[in-house]
């Protein structure tokens, strides 16, 4: 690992492949002189932005234009320019090697980011925050994510941080100082701010299965008979026509899956081949095994039925397979083609309580989507996702867990016996984690691990 190194780091910042433009970073001391070594422009000298050619000797090697920031007030917090050349990785390839022969180096994954912390630019949960942006798939997750980069969640963990320093402060002088009261603290009122401090780190812990949820999505899977309208279901979900629906059974014979926008959460949905007793063809025998597989990926299952027939024994087959597996996830009740006749009744028959909720739709004239839709975002979990900001590293929830044990023992500690001291060292602990959140004293194997997982030009 090269992280520790100063000196002058590129790489390509946008994605691999062809594009109108393509964004190279050069980031470090010599950024300027080496930008100047193969870079020709009739710009003036004062001018941030400049129009002109990357050149190796005297061949013109792109038309392009370069941003120059100057330290500290920058990215990395070190001279940086990007320079935006036209998206052909041949092109990219050729500016790459000549900043590379005029002494910058190939940047290391997320490198540009580790020099943004080292420089304090950004604390470790913020830059950590970058990757989560880059990767959101709703809108509500990247807008979470970017308040994670500009340090709402920092901010609420610094602020318990704050709260505790200043606390064992109050200890300490007491300690120290025991005759004089100008600074006492009775053991009730320490004893009332520690449980306070316990709660907003519960708190914090407590976001951490939604943000999960906001962030990586959920799937579900459209399980049921053949014919009872579930590819026709995905499709009106999606508001296109993605699935081939027929009257035929067994028409849908692979999986098929999509992912949309579910008040804001990534849904990730599953369109399965029917299950019934027998099978017509040995495609329809893989599609089933793929069904199952479907249902064992799956979060939550959409079981689909057909509201204007009768159960049968295919519906008894597939009952009996979710009894035999392993599943323990929630399964909705889909009543389809509620816009027909009614002839199904679920509970005439023994063992149908193995619903967490019941919805009527029909997929033809969409009457219920909304509400199906509405169940699942709750069923996931996420009503309770109305977050302004992302907890979803583990790193981050094992520290919150260490800080948490530590000032629970701090509690027990003053509550039991006059051991202020032995009070102290156990909040000092929780101080620690809070700090390691937000990168101080971290170990440089540790950061190396965080860092390498950024791809790189990050
Ligand atoms: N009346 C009515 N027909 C539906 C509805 N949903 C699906 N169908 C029809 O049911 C048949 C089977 O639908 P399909 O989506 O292929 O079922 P799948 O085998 O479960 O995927 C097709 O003829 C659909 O037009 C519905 O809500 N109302
Ligand atoms: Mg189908």
């Amino acid at each position: 690992m090269n992280y520790l190194k100063n000196d002058t780091i590129t790489a390509l910042s946008t994605a691999a492949g062809k594009s109108a433009i393509a964004v190279i970073r050069l980031s470090g001391e010599n950024a300027f002189e080496i930008i100047n070594k193969v870079f020709q422009t009739k710009s003036l000298i004062d001018k941030q932005v400049k129009y002109g050619y990357i050149i190796d000797g005297t061949e013109k090697i792109d038309e392009v234009v370069c941003t120059f920031f100057k330290a500290p007030r920058t990215y990395t917090g070190e001279d940086l320019v990007e320079i935006s050349v036209h998206g052909n990785p041949i092109i990219i390839d050729k500016v790459l090697n000549l900043l590379y022969k005029a002494d910058a180096r190939p940047a290391e994954g997320g490198e540009f980011t580790y020099r943004a912390f080292l420089n304090g630019k950004k604390d470790l949960a913020e830059a950590e925050a970058v990757c989560n942006l880059i990767t959101s798939k709703t809108a509500a997750s990247a807008k979470a994510a970017l308040n994670n980069i500009s340090g709402v969640f920092s901010s609420k963990v610094k602020t318990i941080k704050d709260n505790i320093t200043n606390l064992i402060t109050f200890m300490e002088v007491n300690l120290d100082h025991p005759e004089e009261d100008i600074m006492f603290l009775s053991r009730e009122e320490k004893l009332a701010k520690f449980d306070s401090h316990i709660q907003d780190i519960r708190n914090l812990l407590s976001s951490y299965k939604t943000s999960k949820i906001l962030q990586n999505g959920v799937t579900v899977a459209i399980i049921g008979k053949p014919n009872v309208g579930k590819s026709s279901l995905l499709n009106a979900i999606l508001g296109r026509n993605r699935a081939i629906v027929t009257e035929l059974a067994g028409t849908t014979t692979d999986t098929i899956e999509e992912i949309i926008d579910c008040k804001g959460i990534p849904l990730t949905i599953i369109d399965t081949a029917g299950i019934r007793d027998h099978t017509d063809t040995s495609i329809e025998l893989i599609g089933q095994e793929r069904t199952k597989e479907a249902m064992h990926k799956a979060d939550i299952l959409l079981w689909i039925f057909d509201s204007s027939s009768k159960l049968d024994k295919n519906d008894i087959k597939i009952a009996g397979f979710l009894r035999k597996s392993e599943i323990h996830i929630p399964i909705i009740a889909v009543l389809n083609k509620s816009d027909l006749p009614v002839n199904l009744s679920l509970t005439e028959e023994a063992n149908w309580d193995i619903f967490s909720d019941t919805i009527k739709v029909s997929a033809k004239t969409e009457n219920g989507i909304s509400n199906l839709l509405d169940k699942i975002a709750e069923t996931a979990g996420a009503s309770e996702t109305q977050n302004d900001y992302l907890m979803i590293n583990s790193r981050h929830y094992t520290l919150l867990k260490s800080a948490l044990d530590a000032l629970t023992k701090t509690r027990e500690v003053l509550k039991t016996g006059n051991a202020d001291e032995i009070a102290c060292f156990e909040a000092t602990n929780a101080q620690d984690s809070l700090n390691e959140i937000l990168g101080v004293n971290v170990k440089q194997d540790i950061l190396d691990v965080i860092f390498s997982t950024f791809c790189i030009g990050k």
